[in-house]
């Protein structure tokens, strides 16, 4: 039976179940379609590096000698819909089509149209890319009456065998994360990751994206990010040998001009299939057993590829479509014009913004504790936060943005994914960082003229949602605090959280 193999654009790996035992009068289809490029919008080199690089699997897919209908942007086909239908006119005999399952609820649905749309039987196969399934995610979630990442993540050493010794954990230890909170030195020389020159497949879709959508945050000239697996293996080496050794330490810091810090920037690459997490996480346990990285340092990084990454994707298909519609704080402001353009006084801001707008990246720390919980404490509109998470990073799709957007960095979904909100004043910032160094505010200082914008926001958090999250055992002494203070002193913090909040463009 010929079948027409779709694979989309994050599957752009070789061992992605859709290429497995491909007949010889099989056809493959990829394409770039108006839809998924319109959908929110993308930051310019989010669409710079999905299109270059399902340009370059699509060759290397050509050089193995697989028949391969590759429709570009040009040809101006709307969905996919669409671009189904379109090889299915233009090639004939073909009888059935398979794909590997989306990692979106939304193009599911819209794959879920397709047996009935053109009277074909169609498959959809498991995605083995990830370490479980979802169905094996909802097994291990059955009948639990909270979810926590750490206990699934110990599941998942024992699963995976990661890092484990005689059925214990390396190190006597699962978690060394009590280890991963320190400061940075200010003389410590800080390695950059691996760029890439774009090549003329490259310069091709930049110039494309430059054109096609000029209003998109970024610049297209600015595109150094790898394109093809034999680059993001490179990029992930360089970062094994770099930057991994203090990766552990250092996880949680921040530097002002410093985007990337010891972390691996490899989510891009990750999540559209350049590169692979059992290759990752084979690398990284090679590494410490050579002594190469300490055992912090590995267990962190671990920790992140088959802990957080396996259980936002598992909760997001466990949850959806309802997750997408929570909002247990009601949380309403209008996001403000400076999360797209970056120019405000706050240099924690200014940095997160910037850094994403030139790379569109910026680490872990920057989007849960400077823009993710500015959102959550000046309450910004759920659904307008995570339209801009989605938007605005090369790595973001909606499996992994939103359980960390709307769940993690906003506790909108009522602690369903954390046990509580990384709620944090300047205090927190002012010790992870230098940022406050550089700053117009005053970190020091909650209802002054120039006092930090954080300090005010975050006890008018605390006090306006006190009924619903003061029974948090994890709030308990932010609570206590808060009532330690004399009503006065409140009174004051509230009226200046609420000039903040009316003033919030102006910060
Ligand atoms: P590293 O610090 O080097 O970590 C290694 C890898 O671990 C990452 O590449 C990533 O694959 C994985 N990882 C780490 N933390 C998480 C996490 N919380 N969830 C899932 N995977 C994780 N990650 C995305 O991949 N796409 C997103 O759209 C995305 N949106 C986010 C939105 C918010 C509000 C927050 C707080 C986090 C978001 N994250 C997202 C998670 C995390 O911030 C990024 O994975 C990380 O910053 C990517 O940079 P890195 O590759 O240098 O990560
Ligand atoms: C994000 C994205 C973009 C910008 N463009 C395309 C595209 O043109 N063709 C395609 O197949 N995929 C694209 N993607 C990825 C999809 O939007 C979507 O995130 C994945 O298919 C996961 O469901
Ligand atoms: Fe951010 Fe406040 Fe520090 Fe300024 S003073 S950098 S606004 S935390």
């Amino acid at each position: 039976m010929a079948t027409l193999r779709v694979i989309l654009g994050d599957q752009l790996s070789p061992a992605l179940p859709t290429l497995s035992q491909v007949a010889e009068d099989d056809w493959i289809l990829m394409a770039e379609v108006q839809t998924e490029a319109h959908y929110c919008p993308h930051h310019k080199h989010k669409i710079i590096v999905i299109f270059s690089a399902m340009r370059h699997f699509a060759e290397s897919l050509r050089g193995l000698g697989y028949q391969l209908r590759y429709i570009r942007f040009d040809e101006q086909v709307r969905s996919l819909t669409d671009a189904v239908a379109l090889a299915l006119t233009e090639i004939p005999g073909l009888q059935h089509i398979l794909l590997t399952e989306p990692g979106e609820y939304r193009v599911g649905q819209e794959i879920a149209g397709w047996a009935g749309r053109f009277n074909l039987p169609v498959t959809s196969l498991e995605d083995s890319r990830f370490l479980i399934s979802r169905a094996q995610f909802s097994g291990w979630a059955a009948g639990k009456r909270q979810l926590r990442m750490e206990y699934f993540y110990r599941e998942m050493r024992k699963h995976t065998g990661l890092l484990m010794q005689d059925g214990q954990p390396a190190g006597g230890q699962w978690n060394f994360d009590s280890s991963n909170r320190k400061a940075l030195p200010a003389e410590l020389t800080i390695p950059a990751p691996l760029s890439f020159e774009p090549d003329l497949v490259t310069q091709e879709v930049q110039a494309l994206v430059a054109r096609h959508f000029p209003t998109n945050m970024g610049d297209a000239s600015q595109f150094r990010l790898a394109v093809s697996g034999k680059q993001a293996r490179q990029a992930f080496l360089h970062f094994l040998t770099q930057q991994l050794p203090l990766f552990g330490d250092y996880q949680d810091a921040m530097r002002i001009d410093q985007p990337f810090l010891f972390h691996s920037v490899c989510s891009i690459y990750l999540n559209c299939g350049l590169l692979d997490a059992r290759w990752m996480c084979s690398k990284v346990v090679l590494a410490w057993q050579q002594g190469l990285v300490p055992l912090n340092a590995a267990e962190g990084f671990i920790r992140q590829i088959i802990g957080w990454r396996e259980y936002v994707r598992g909760l997001y298909w466990l949850q959806m479509p309802g997750y997408k519609t929570l909002n247990s704080l009601n949380a309403a402001t209008a996001l403000p014009e400076f999360y797209w353009h970056g120019q405000t006084k706050m240099r924690c801001m200014q940095q997160a913004i910037e850094h994403t707008k030139r790379y569109a990246y910026s680490h872990h720390i920057q989007r849960l504790m400077i823009t993710g919980n500015f959102a959550l404490l000046a309450g910004l509109d759920v659904q307008q936060v995570c339209n801009w998470y989605l938007a605005v990073y090369a790595d973001a799709y909606e499996w992994v943005e939103l359980p960390n957007t709307l769940g993690m960095a906003l506790f909108a979904d009522n602690g369903i994914l954390a046990s509580k909100p990384y709620a944090a004043s300047g205090k927190y910032i002012a010790r992870m960082s230098n940022y406050c160094k550089h700053c117009h505010y005053d970190v020091n200082d909650t209802t002054g003229d120039n006092a930090c914008p954080f300090n005010a926001l975050y006890w008018d958090f605390l006090a306006r949602n006190q009924s619903q999250l003061q029974t948090s055992a994890r709030l308990q002494f932010s609570y206590k605090n808060w009532d330690m203070k004399t009503d006065a002193d409140k009174q004051r913090i509230r009226n200046k959280a609420q000039q903040l909040l009316i003033q919030l463009e102006q910060l």
